[in-house]
């Protein structure tokens, strides 16, 4: 994957609102959205509103502020979703080694069942 960031992305478009998803919240770090194929029955992603490709990038090039605004915001979505007494699962891919499709950072917020081992 390059290192430039890729401004014709799917979450950058989504984030332009070019095209539509179902937003749940945002606020100036963050934008959350439900994922278009979840894989547990509450499956949320939270992107940060500065271009960066993965988590590579964004703890390289991000200010603090951007990266503690960020990450509140993972915690609170997850809290707004219900599950922080039942417990979830946050995940991010990273790179083609980790599986990462699309080339801005995302945090993949999951639960709603007991979820199987992280590693199968
Ligand atoms: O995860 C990329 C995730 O993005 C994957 O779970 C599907 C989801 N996805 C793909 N297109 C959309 C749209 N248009 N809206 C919402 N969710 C989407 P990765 O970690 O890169 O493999």
């Amino acid at each position: 994957m390059s290192d430039r960031y890729d401004q014709n992305n799917i979450f950058a478009k989504i984030l332009r609102k070019e095209i539509p998803s179902t937003p749940l919240y945002e606020d100036e770090y963050a934008y959350a959205f439900h994922d278009l194929y979840p894989q547990a029955p509450i499956h949320i992603l939270v992107i940060p509103k500065g271009a960066y490709i993965s988590m590579n990038d964004f703890t390289a090039n991000a200010s603090m502020e951007e990266i503690a605004g960020f990450f509140k915001a993972v915690g609170l979505v997850a809290r707004n979703a219900g599950l922080a007494d039942e417990g979830w699962r946050m995940a991010s891919n990273i790179g083609e080694n980790g599986g990462q499709e699309i080339p801005h950072l995302h945090i993949h917020i999951l639960g709603g069942k007991k979820l199987g081992p992280l590693l199968g």
